[in-house]
Order: structure tokens, then sequence, then C-alpha cells
């Protein structure tokens, strides 16, 4: 047996001093995150600067307690590597439960055959369809990232423009919108195996259709990333591309408001596929406390009250786009129809670059990502606009007053961008203002 430490821990030492140790997850054991102050202090400062000040990235959101509650559940230390009832680990008759309704449930709230919740994120479940669907060096299609595709579609420094001959459609020079017409050239002269719609920038409606009827003209493949607009689909807002797809790829946290995760729906002719290229082509065990998240997060997106939320998003930001373009901003494409928006700055000031913007803005109280606008300039390090997304600060109840209140400091944080104190003042009313919608509750 092992000796007790001088601290008490792993006090195995004695059948006697066994019996009367507490349970680890009590009250009094020290193992509580109070019992390390680095990191208690760390949770309490993370959540103070959630709390006082605007969480604008376009792909956050806030999870619901009982999402929360979940994720930090016992889950956590089980292990489950395989299928419900097709383990290859004992001790999983509530894994199987857990997993199996998250499967039922996400695939009620789509209409889809088949589903995977076990990826780990949207990228791990995106490389596991390329790996489901095509050969090392087949060629693939995708939204240049520059346009506002994702890294998983194809960049050079990513595994799927390392593994996969990418080619890229991208936006009309005129309206900023996918150029459908283009795709289809594109995908007739290359032949892509398969063609990825979805964006991580774009702040458009993207129409399955087109690229269904162009993957049926070549034969290829379709997948959809609806990482960033699962939540909208599902909200009814946005077009679901599950009917025509054969694959949909998404993300659970961002406007879907789940865990942090991934979940691939599939046609049922492809479950097999793809469920092989995630375990155990792509991961091991998945993370059941997270999966059981999932299946809290797809009921929450179930209740019929998730529509006015996905609508109460898509308000605030075409609110928050007419605010930002009084304040002299161009919104790239003149506008949104979902979450995000992605804004010019030149018009604002020439000299402002994205890098400059995001970091000021972050002092005052207002955070989001700088982002490259179609055709940039500058380096992606650099970019010439920023992004911003509305799902977080929606959850927390803001409605258009707020956006042209939000669109005001944006604005007055980056004229006064050189004097300290200016800013720290807007970051004193920004603050003042997210204590009116407090994200969490004690
Ligand atoms: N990092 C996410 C985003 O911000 O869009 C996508 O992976």
């Amino acid at each position: 047996a092992r000796k007790s430490t001088s601290q008490g821990m792993l006090c195995f030492s004695s059948r006697d001093n066994h019996e009367r140790r507490p349970p680890m997850t009590s009250s009094n054991s020290i193992w509580t995150v109070g019992a390390d102050p680095q990191i208690e202090q760390l949770i309490r400062q993370e959540k103070e600067r959630q709390m006082t000040s605007l969480q604008l990235i376009a792909s956050e959101n806030f999870a619901s307690p009982a999402v929360m509650e979940a994720t930090g559940s016992v889950f956590t230390n089980k292990y489950s590597e395989g299928y419900p009832r097709r383990r290859y680990y004992g001790g999983n008759a509530h894994v199987d439960v857990a997993e199996q309704l998250a499967i039922d449930r996400v695939k009620q709230l789509f209409g889809a055959e088949h589903a995977n919740v076990q990826p780990h994120s949207g990228s791990q479940a995106n490389a596991a369809v390329y790996m489901a669907l095509l050969d090392v060096g087949d060629t693939v299609m995708g939204m240049s990232l520059d346009h506002g595709g994702h890294l998983t579609h194809g960049s050079p420094v990513n595994a799927s423009g390392r593994f996969y001959n990418f080619v890229s459609y991208g936006l009309t020079e005129g309206d900023e919108r996918i150029d459908y017409e283009e795709m289809r050239s594109i995908a007739l002269a290359e032949r892509p195996k398969l063609i990825v719609a979805g964006a991580t920038a774009y702040p458009r409606r993207i129409d399955p259709e087109p690229f269904r009827k162009v993957c049926d003209e070549i034969g290829a493949y379709f997948m959809f990333d609806a990482a960033h607009i699962a939540g909208l689909i599902a909200g009814g807002q946005h077009p679901n591309p599950v009917p025509s797809a054969d694959v949909v790829t998404f993300t659970t946290h961002k406007t879907l408001r789940g865990p942090r995760g991934g979940c691939i729906l599939s046609t049922e002719s492809l479950a097999k596929k793809i469920d092989s290229a995630v375990f155990p082509g792509n991961q091991g065990g998945p993370l059941d406390h997270v999966v059981l998240a999932k299946a809290v997060g797809f009921r929450e997106a179930l209740d019929p009250g998730f529509a006015d939320y996905a609508k109460r998003i898509v308000d605030n930001a075409s609110a928050l786009a007419d605010a930002l373009a009084n304040q002299g901003f161009r919104l790239v494409s003149g506008g949104t129809d979902n979450h995000l928006l992605l804004v010019d700055l030149r018009s604002f000031d020439d000299d402002l670059t994205g890098k400059e913007a995001q970091e000021v803005l972050d002092l005052g109280g207002v955070t989001l990502n700088r982002n490259t606008i179609p055709d940039d300039p500058r380096s992606p390090f650099v970019t010439s606009g920023v992004r911003m997304g509305v799902a977080s600060v929606t959850t927390q109840g803001m409605s258009s007053k707020e956006m042209g209140q939000i669109a005001e400091f944006t604005a007055r944080i980056l004229r006064q961008r050189d004097d300290d104190s200016a800013v720290k003042a807007i970051a004193t009313e920004v603050a003042d203002l997210c204590a009116k919608f407090p994200p969490y509750s004690d």
C-alpha cells in the first residue's frame, strides 16, 4: 500500500485509513479548486472578465447552467471507445444511454438519418469526413480562406491543405456574396470529389441548393460545414442543408449554445464510413461528459423557444450592422443575414488595422477578433477588418437598443484609441451595461 503524504494525498497506507478517508469529491477534500489558489483566482478573473465586458467573438456563446453542469459531471471520468452497445471497455451502461440520447435528439433537431456526436471539435469533424470520403491527394473544393472559408477548408498550414488538393471558390467583387456561377465553373474544370459549403467569416445566408446541383452534375459528394450557423438552422432562420447535403458538420457551442464540441450528420448510406473515420480513424475515447452535455444542448435547441432565440440573434446582428454603418464603418456585403458582421475599418479610418482595433477594443471592454476582409491588402496577422458576432450578447438578453450602444462604444474607443484614460472610462460604461445583463447568476 502507498504511504500517506504529508498533505494527506494518496492515503492508501492501511485499510483503516482507507475506510476513514473522505470521498475525494466531498467539500472537505483537499481536491478542490479552492485548495489551488492560482486556479481559483483564474476562474474568478475569467468570470469577472466575461461579466464586465462584451463578448462579440462570433464563435462564442454562453452555454446554459445545465450544459455546464453536465460538462463538469462524473461522466468526465469515463472511457468508452466504440459506439453505444459496441464498446471496447466495460462500465458503459449509462454512457450508452447518454450517447444514444444525444444521437436521437440531434437527428430529430435537424431531420438527419445518421449522427455521430463524438467529434471533439469542428476541425476533428471535418478531418473525419475528409478521411471517410477521400483518398490523400484527391481534389476538394471549398470557400477561399480570404473570402471567409475556414482553416480546415484547405489552408496550406492545416492538415486539410497538406493531405488534399484544395481548390477554392469565392465571393463576387460587386456584392461580396458567394459567386455560385464561379463555383460551378471551377467545379466543372477541376472535378473535385467533394465540395464543401460553409464558412467562418461570411455574413450572408448560404443556399445549399446550387451546391447540390453542381455536385450532382459532376458526381461529387456535398459537405456543408454549418459550424457557425447550426443554431440559426435549428431555430429556422437559415435553410437546413441536411436534405440536400451528403454530410453536414457543425460545432455545438456557437449559435447552437451547447458545450464545446463537434458533430457530424450524414445519410444512412455513409454512416459506417463516417463512424469509422471518427473512431478509430481520428480519435480515441469520446469526451463522455461533453457528449452528455451535447444531449442537454440538443434538448434545449428542440425547445420551441429556441426559434425565438435564433430570430433575436439575426435581428440583433442586423441592428448592430445598421448602427455600425451609421458610425461610418463599411460592412462587407453591406450587412448581415446571420449572427456575424465583417467590418471593413478602412472607411472609418484608413490607418487603423484590425490588429490595433482588436487590442484597443479589448482594453475598452469590447472583445472581438481581427479578421481579413475579402482581398485584404494587409496580412492575416494585421488585417483591415474585425469580425463581430452577437450570439453571446443575445443570450444575455440584449436587444436592438443595446446594439446601438455597442456600436457607439466601438466607434468611441477607436476614435480615442490614443487616449488611455478615455478608453478606460469607456470600459467602465461597458461594464455598467453588462451589469444589467449578467450571463451568470451566482
Ligand atoms: N475558431 C472558430 C471561429 O472563430 O470561427 C472556428 O474554428
